[in-house]
């Protein structure tokens, strides 16, 4: 269990990750604030926290490794990697642009991205490939996977599902951040999948849902799925889409949204608020 102070330290650093996605979004550009956000406590306990990473040796074989598979949250990858030094933080404001580093998603280009992303569905197949070559070198890495509710619909993620449990690749933890809520609308009504945690018992893996804005919980289920033997785990993240902007919270708009001057001045006070109870 995280101590108090751990769990206020990565309160803290999840909140500071929000700041970067506004850094990186601004005014007027188009920008992943929605499911960037949903995710921003688990980005911060994996970097922060338990994943084996240290941005002066980034090619350190026996590394953890992070696969966003919903590669179009980049921006909430890239506000860790930026804390953590792997760039200078300069390049936070020219996301997107050209002669910019930090490409619309993640490409391998960019210091300490390990799996070219974006065309969902291909990041757990990447993944249970990397778990097995790093079992056949004996490596004690993880692979951290994460995907979206949205791209659950995807069919080559659940070939990789299936070879998960078949290769018993227990190295692997896998993330839902389960939103609800996709590109266009509510998840269920685009294309509806119930009874996800049933499923992915049903194919094999170990399911551990847990609240996906508690850190201290996400700290416990990372640990839990260390702990499992024989077949791949993956963590139900219940999260709210574009969690701590109130005007993007559940909002399908901020999936890839624009912020103008008055709703980027909100999103900065929601988050000085937010500080300031820290
Ligand atoms: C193969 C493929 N089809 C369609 C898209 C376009 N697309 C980008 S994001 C998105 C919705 C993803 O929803 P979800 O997985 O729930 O992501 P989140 O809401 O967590 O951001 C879609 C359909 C894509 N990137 N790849």
């Amino acid at each position: 269990m995280a101590s108090e102070a751990v769990i206020k330290e990565l309160k803290g650093k999840a909140l500071q990750l929000r700041y970067n996605l506004l850094e990186m979004i601004g005014v007027g550009k188009a920008g992943h604030l929605g499911g960037s956000s949903s995710l921003a406590e688990t980005i911060a306990v994996l970097y922060f926290n338990k994943m084996k990473f240290d941005p002066k040796n980034l090619k350190d074989p026996n590394r953890d490794r992070l696969v966003l598979s919903k590669g179009h949250a980049a921006l909430i990858q890239y506000a860790a990697l930026a804390e953590l030094g792997c760039f200078p933080r300069e390049e936070l404001k020219k996301v997107k642009s050209l002669g910019g580093l930090l490409q619309g998603h993640p490409d391998l280009s960019i210091p300490g991205i390990e799996a070219v992303t974006g065309s969902l569905g291909q990041g757990l197949s990447i993944s249970v490939g990397m778990a097995l070559a790093l079992r056949l070198d004996k490596s004690p890495a993880r692979i951290y996977t994460v995907m979206g509710d949205g791209e659950q619909s995807e069919g080559q993620l659940w070939e990789a599902a299936m070879a998960a449990a078949n290769f018993k690749v227990d190295n692997l933890t896998a993330f839902l951040d389960w939103n609800k809520i996709q590109a266009t609308g509510p998840t269920k009504e685009v294309f509806g999948i119930p009874q996800l945690a049933e499923k992915w018992a049903a194919f094999g893996w170990e399911v551990i849902p847990v609240d996906g804005h508690d850190v201290g919980k996400i700290c416990d289920a990372i640990d839990k799925a260390a702990t499992v033997k024989g077949k791949p785990s993956i963590v139900i993240l219940d999260t709210i889409k574009g969690k701590a902007f109130s005007f993007a919270e559940g909002n399908a708009a901020y999936h890839n949204g624009i912020l103008d001057d008055a709703k980027f001045a909100q999103a900065t006070k929601e988050l000085d608020a937010l500080k300031a109870g820290l």
